[in-house]
């Protein structure tokens, strides 16, 4: 077990992304004590908020119990396996392994978040369709994908893990983006993993954890608690289709004005 702290963790998020539930997800596979400060997107560049976190993207915490407010989630990774997982539940001791997780993380932030953020903006958030672009991010998620798959393949397969044989936090750090991946392609569960079956395995393995399922429990109530369906259309809108069209048209009239 994970040494927990007296107080919880605050952890600020506004429920419809994925970067927030990476944060979440570590929380309850660690079982620390903590607690959500939940708010709606809309809010998320204004105050209260921006006083955590000036650049005003969540997920932040802030840590009452070493006085830390932190944001950027690989940081909060870095942190909270540092400072709580010191039985190296989801982490390893040595120094080599520990710097092949700082590097799956880094990849993770750098590679996967953004490519993955922008394709989805792209797709279905983007006033115009412009295809080139979706085509050259979608092109990168699936670059991304075939380097996982690359190097779980060259791994025993006792030990389809990024580093030693073992999960760690290096592998959870990717499951948010990957949950997705249909939406942000556009495409059935089976087409996204096309060509990387060592990738499916290895995501479909962490989203049965119970710790993943109940970050997803609590992802459903704070979006039903905003009146939000899971997928981030408001209820009442039909389709992602539909939505989509409310996004264009009311860009077009703010053009006009
Ligand atoms: N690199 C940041 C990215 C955080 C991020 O972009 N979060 C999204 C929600 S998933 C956000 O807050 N977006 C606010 C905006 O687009 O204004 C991290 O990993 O923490």
């Amino acid at each position: 077990m994970a040494t927990n702290p007296p107080e919880p963790i605050r952890v600020w998020l506004t429920p419809p992304g994925p970067n927030s539930w990476k944060v979440i997800f570590l929380l309850e596979e660690l079982g620390l004590n903590y607690v959500i400060k939940s708010f709606s997107f809309e809010n998320v560049k204004k105050k209260p908020f921006t006083d955590i976190n000036p650049n005003g993207r969540v997920p932040a915490i802030e840590d009452p119990n070493t006085d830390l407010t932190l944001w950027e989630s690989g940081a909060i990774y870095q942190y909270l396996i540092k400072t709580y997982d010191t039985k190296r539940q989801l982490s390893h001791d040595a120094h080599k392994e520990r710097h092949l997780e700082s590097q799956w993380l880094h990849f993770q932030m750098s590679g996967q978040g953004p490519y993955y953020g922008q394709c989805g903006w792209f797709q279905h958030l983007h006033a115009e369709k412009i295809q080139s672009a979706i085509g050259r991010y979608a092109n990168e998620i699936k670059r991304v994908i075939s380097v996982l798959e690359g190097v779980l393949a060259a791994k025993d397969a006792d030990k389809q893990w990024l580093v030693g044989d073992k999960m760690t936090y290096a592998d959870m750090a990717f499951v948010p983006w990957n949950f997705r991946l249909a939406e942000v392609l556009n495409q059935s569960w089976d087409e996204v993993w096309d060509g990387a079956p060592r990738v499916r395995a290895w995501h479909e393995g962490m989203v049965g954890l119970p710790s993943w399922k109940r970050s997803m429990e609590i992802r459903a109530r704070l979006m039903d608690e905003q009146g939000l369906q899971w997928n981030g259309v408001p209820k009442g809108v039909e389709t992602f289709d539909q939505y989509e069209k409310d996004i264009a048209a009311r860009a077009a009239a703010g053009e006009k004005k």
